[in-house]
């Protein structure tokens, strides 16, 4: 039985452009990250997730990748790169990079030659249809960042599919020489010591041929999920990818699997299906969704998010979960689901509990383990995500106010999660010595990693303990989920067991006291308290409790 080194584990997501930056450019790269493995290793974690890390003219920050054989030169060399992987591995510490195989940059040369003409070797690695005979784009599809998702090219007098960008076209997996092309370039990272892959929005690699139109009331932007999401052969596809590579290696894959409900995630996840190891579903966020999707001033409500957390539990039991609550598309979790104010601390940590005690990997992102929350940027011009550019202007023409705009944003945008990470309250937060490519976050000052690792209290070491108990108790990784009191308004409550051991975790999701009494059918046995978000939590639970804000327990009895 081949080694699931990947569900003890705990991952740790790096954005390497606003991790650390070493050479005073303003940009994160390798040798900053190098210096920063101690940091990572009294965390306590177990695998790093970079973002993209090749060669991008970075319209989209690296998700729009120009030659997947050779790095950014802003991160530094393939060298320095061996050398974090080194470094890393020596710490205990594997490494996954995130594979981008759904589209490639217009500046990629397999796209620069597929538009040339209809008859060369790349002319079919992208997806290439005539226009309808007015002229216009072969569907109604719209893409991710706005506008159509065709985009027509003179040379070919065609148009060509891009969900995302228009300078990030999308590839042709029905092509097999396309598919052989990637299969030799995963290969290529794994014979450089690489321990898997985060698949950029793999369920939307097999596309229906028929490339059917959008009913018109889908939101627009991503009307391309009716035909490109799940679509006819991504399993076949992924199977051919694990036979051909990933299974002659003893790596991790998880794939970001947009669009995807727990029916089909267990198809990807299954693990005699020989596919994926586990996936990123959005179930969780897409519950404060509005008028523009996840520009909203919505507020989730606690009952829905335990209703979807429990389901994938359940039905993921013989595939795997993936844990997450922010990264780097995402708004800062304590914004979005704690309270970023009062009990910022008390929900930070509340949160983390939530998450790391359930079954699955667990994802921090950078930051989280911090409490950040989102980024009070003044001005529209500190923003630079193309995402949050487009919903600005898509606001402002549907007349939107600016006070609901800037609203919308300051809760949802990307850069909540992109802003330099802190080190330290000084100026430049110990990230860099030149001007950073984002604006820094002014809560730096008071929320950094110098701060944290002073105070016994923190949010870091609230998470490090949460990684030592997932380390030190099997029921962690092994036990069986059950949801418990399940229709407490204010309490997410659930138990794990594994053979005579259970072990008790109780969030309060309120910012009140709340009386929490253990429901009839749960055997009370007296459990020890492991660990409270709190100093002073009863040290042994025998059913009843009085819950203080966001008060966050785990009691444990063998
Ligand atoms: O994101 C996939 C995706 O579905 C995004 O549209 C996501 O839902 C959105 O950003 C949430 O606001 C992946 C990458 O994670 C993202 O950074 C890239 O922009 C995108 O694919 C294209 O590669």
């Amino acid at each position: 039985m081949e080694d699931k080194w990947w569900k003890d584990s705990v991952v740790y997501q790096i954005y390497p452009q606003s991790f650390k930056d070493s050479n005073g450019d303003g940009v994160g790269d390798f040798k900053g990250i190098i210096e920063k493995i101690p940091y990572l290793s009294e965390l306590g974690i177990d695998v790093i997730w970079l973002n993209p890390i090749f060669e991008s003219p970075l319209v989209d920050n690296g998700y729009d990748i120009s030659d997947y054989t050779s790095i950014l030169p802003q991160y530094g060399s393939m060298d320095d790169f061996k050398d974090l992987l080194d470094v890393a591995h020596a710490s205990g510490i594997r490494i996954i990079l995130d594979l981008v195989v759904n589209h490639t940059s217009n500046l990629h040369e397999w796209f620069l030659e597929s538009q040339k003409s209809k008859d060369n070797p790349y002319s079919d690695y992208y997806i290439w249809k005539d226009p309808k005979e007015d002229g216009s784009a072969p569907n109604n599809w719209g893409s991710t960042f706005g506008g159509p998702a065709w985009e027509y090219v003179e040379s070919r007098k065609q148009y060509y599919l891009h969900c995302f960008a228009k300078e990030q076209p999308d590839l042709n997996w029905e092509n097999p020489a396309l598919r052989q092309e990637i299969y030799n370039m995963i290969e290529s990272w794994f014979e450089i010591g690489i321990d898997g892959f985060r698949m950029d929005v793999i369920s939307l690699i097999s596309k229906r041929q028929d490339y059917p139109d959008a009913p018109d009331d889908l939101a627009y932007t991503k009307s391309y999920y009716v035909g490109a999401s799940n679509g006819p052969r991504v399993h076949e596809f992924l199977h051919e990818m694990n036979e051909q590579v990933l299974s002659k290696y003893n790596v991790m894959t998880v794939g970001e699997t947009p669009n995807t409900n727990s029916e089909q995630a267990l198809l990807y996840t299954n693990p005699e299906r020989n596919e994926l190891d586990m996936v990123f579903h959005f179930d969780h966020m897409h519950l404060d969704y509005g008028k523009y999707g996840k520009f909203s001033d919505i507020r989730y409500k606690m009952s829905d998010l335990r209703q979807v957390l429990s389901e994938w539990q359940e039905k993921l039991a013989k595939g795997w979960n993936s844990l997450y609550w922010s990264n780097h598309d995402q708004p800062r979790a304590v914004t979005r689901f704690g309270d970023e104010g009062k009990y910022r601390l008390e929900s930070a940590k509340m949160l983390g509990t939530l998450f790391h005690m359930m079954k699955g990997t667990p994802y921090i992102f950078q930051g989280e383990e911090l409490g950040m929350k989102n980024v009070p940027f003044e001005s529209i011009d500190s923003y630079q995500d193309i995402e949050t550019k487009y919903f600005y202007e898509e606001m402002k023409n549907q007349g939107e106010s600016e006070d609901y705009i800037k609203r919308a944003i300051y809760l949802k945008s990307r850069d909540n999660a992109r802003t330099p990470m802190p080190w330290n309250n000084q100026i430049g937060s110990g990230f860099s010595t030149g001007k950073p490519w984002i604006d820094y976050s002014p809560d730096n000052k008071y929320i950094n990693v110098q701060e944290n690792l002073s105070d016994d209290n923190s949010v870091f070491y609230h998470y490090q303990n949460l990684i030592k108990i997932r380390k030190n108790y099997p029921i962690v990784v092994h036990g069986d989920y059950k949801l418990i009191n399940k229709d407490d308004s204010n309490v997410y409550s659930y138990i794990r067991e594994l053979n005579d051991e259970i072990l008790y975790v109780i969030c309060n999701f309120s910012g009140e006291k709340i009386n929490f009494q253990l429901e009839e059918n749960v055997n009370a046995e007296v459990a020890d308290l492991l660990l409270s978000n709190y100093q002073d939590s009863p040290l042994l639970f025998s059913g009843k409790l009085e819950l203080r804000p966001y008060e966050a327990l785990i009691y444990y009895k063998k």
